[in-house]
């Protein structure tokens, strides 16, 4: 059988020990073996069976194997060894962005004390998640909120330590989740080295709440929490939101316009209306420009359809296609705006032997790497 040999770099790689090193420095192709073979089947241990290391990579991605809040179905805990999995299945050619694998990417190993804290922490969040939240006055409630939230400021801390690690080598940083929770220290971070970023989110849930159940970095809560405590973030446009409530509503609409909503049924009202000016390719451009010059993603797979996540923790019908969303990650790609980090939560492994999700995870994980690194100069 024909295999992807590795494109680990001899020991004379750029990388440094000590010290920031110049963006310029980080930003190129990184070592190919010169008789690897794209189409060959993966061998490589890395994602989508590459071999290129982290510390070459232009772009690192940070695996958050957390979901300890998520509210209906747990399982994104187990996301990123899914994805990782799966993305070996991928054929590398990309119709939009060309040999994305060129550009240099690589993923941290899956952190085991992640999972154990996810773990730990879930079991401690399961008698408010079964009550529907925590309860006025229930001590053993207040004191699991307390634990929950303790284990979401560590986890913070550690994602913001491993996004400072990435940008102070001058990569790129991307994150796996996990639950939605999980990239709040990674925008933080980014936030503070980008003032007035602005965010994409691609979701059928706003999370916007304030608080879900008790928990102050549930998943629900993600974007309330980023517009509230990161201020640097100039701008939140969201698309395919579909599943909302009432004070969410109204917290996007008091906003002033640092938050944009593209409510999934009226963009299809747009679509059913017809015209030139109602097409997905129109829609996608006044998403794109709504959008600061430069750009986060966070795109949660439950956006899409659900037939696209079937597992995932809290699908919603409706949604985008999968050719909606390339098309629209490759009209940004190509805008001149600039994606300086991205994440991609919430993508679910079903039964064992079950890869649907993760497939799906896989494929969408290719495009935000292509789209990124196109707008970093990366691939043309
Ligand atoms: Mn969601």
């Amino acid at each position: 059988m024909p295999t992807r040999p590795s494109t680990k770099r001899p020991s004379t790689s750029a990388s440094t020990k000590s010290g920031k090193r110049a963006e310029s420095a980080a930003r190129r192709a990184p070592f190919i073996a010169p008789d690897f073979d794209p189409d060959a089947a993966a061998t490589g241990d890395g994602l989508f069976g590459l071999s290129t290391s982290v510390d070459e990579a232009n772009l690192v991605v940070i695996p958050v194997p957390y979901d300890a809040t998520t509210s209906y179905r747990p399982g994104t805990a187990r996301g990123p060894a899914a994805v990782l999995e799966a993305s070996k299945q991928v054929d590398l050619e990309d119709l939009q962005y060309g040999p994305v694998w060129r550009a240099g990417f690589a993923m941290l190993p899956i952190p085991k004390e992640i999972a154990a804290l996810s773990k730990k922490t879930r079991t401690a969040a399961e008698p408010v998640i079964e009550a529907g939240g925590a309860e006025p006055g229930n001590r053993a409630h207040a004191r699991a909120l307390a634990a929950v939230n303790a284990a979401s400021e560590r986890l913070n801390a550690h994602v913001a330590a491993e996004a400072r690690a990435i940008l102070d080598r001058g990569a790129i940083p991307a994150l796996l989740g996990g639950d939605h929770s999980t990239p709040f220290g990674l925008i933080r971070e980014l936030a503070e080295r980008h003032p007035g970023l602005g965010v994409l989110q691609i979701d059928a849930h706003a999370d916007l709440r304030e608080a879900f159940e008790g928990f102050t970095y549930s998943h629900a809560s993600i974007y309330h929490n980023v517009m509230t405590r990161i201020p640097k973030v100039g701008k939140l446009v969201q698309v395919g939101i579909r599943d909302f409530g009432s004070r969410e509503r109204a917290f996007a609409e008091g906003s002033r316009g640092r938050i944009e909503v593209f409510y999934d049924q009226a963009m299809r009202d747009r679509q059913f209306a017809g015209g030139p000016r109602n097409a997905w390719s129109a829609i996608s451009s006044d998403i794109v420009k709504s959008l600061p010059k430069e750009v986060y993603i966070s795109f949660d797979i439950d956006g899409l359809t659900p037939d696209h996540c079937p597992h995932t923790g809290t699908p919603v019908p409706g949604g985008l296609t999968f050719p909606e969303v390339c098309h629209l990650l490759e009209v940004l790609s190509r805008s001149g705006k600039k994606v300086v980090g991205f994440d991609l939560c919430e993508v679910a492994p079903g039964a064992p032997g079950d890869e649907w999700d993760a497939n799906v995870g896989a494929r969408v994980l290719y495009k935000l790497l292509g789209c990124t690194l196109r707008t970093q100069g990366l691939l043309r």
